[in-house]
């Protein structure tokens, strides 16, 4: 059975000390109210927070993720964090290839191949996001594209690895938006990424890899969005910075 995940993305939100007392709530409501055993709850939180918040997670159903890596292990690389920093405070999973840092930051799919294998030699998770802009929907390429996104990232790894990888669809004309994509449209684009990864690793590998919907995923919209077959849970933004809300949409499975 396919792992649940609820990840937040608290992007560049949140002081150290309003970091502290979100992350303190959802933990405790975590513990108290998420009871399904396979639904794993990640909190990516910005840099400077992961050694102190590494230290209060006392649950293994809350893990630690970084929002972002660089793919050396160490050297002249000023600003830039590793995977094995990462690791030495306890982060579990590393979102790569956000669509903001896509656009605002130039990253290529070959750099964020790079990342991506840097991140399971030092044994963590990577929580790949691909998606299409709203132009590309709407002149039909969109599935093309993400395919694209995939192969170009992720083909090369060994089906093992593949397995231990997760992918969020996020599009981006859902980011932030309030707009979200419909069941229908989620669902689709899931089945086509899943038959996709069936076309190069065989499909019992792709029925294994969790494949997260991201976009405006709120407490209201999640439940309809989880229940779609090819959806293993959300990569959630602006709602994972409410601890009510977003406890909620953990339970949402
Ligand atoms: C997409 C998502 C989190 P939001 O960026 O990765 O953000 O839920 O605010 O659309």
């Amino acid at each position: 059975m396919r792992k649940k995940i609820a990840a937040g993305n608290w992007k560049m939100n949140k002081t150290f000390e309003e970091g502290q007392i979100l992350l303190s709530e959802v933990v405790n409501m975590v513990k108290d109210e998420v009871t399904n055993p396979n639904v794993e709850v990640v909190l990516c939180v910005p840099f400077p927070y992961l050694s102190t918040f590494g230290k209060l997670i006392d649950t293994s159903k809350v893990s630690l993720g970084a929002q972002n890596c660089y793919p050396k292990a160490s050297g002249a690389y000023t600003g830039e964090v590793s995977i094995p920093m990462l690791k030495s405070v306890g982060v579990g999973h590393v979102i790569i290839g956000h669509s903001e840092r896509r656009q605002y930051f130039n990253e290529s799919d070959a750099f964020l191949a790079e990342k991506v294998d840097a991140t399971l030699e030092g044994g963590l998770t990577p929580i790949f996001c691909c998606g299409e802009t709203l132009e590309q929907r709407n002149e039909g390429i969109h599935f093309d594209f993400v395919r694209g996104q995939i192969t170009n990232s992720l083909f090369h790894l060994s089906a093992e690895d593949l397995q231990k990888t997760v992918i969020a669809y996020e599009p981006i004309w859902a980011i932030g938006t309030g707009v979200t994509a419909s069941n229908d449209q989620a669902q689709e684009m899931h089945k086509v990424l899943r038959d996709h990864l069936a076309s190069k690793y065989g499909q019992v590998v792709a029925d294994e890899i969790s494949i997260l919907y991201g976009g405006s995923v709120n407490g209201a919209n999640a439940q309809e969005l989880f229940a779609c077959p090819d959806v293993d849970g959300g990569l959630v933004g602006g709602a994972s910075l409410k601890s009510r809300e977003f406890t909620n949409i953990a339970k949402s499975f």
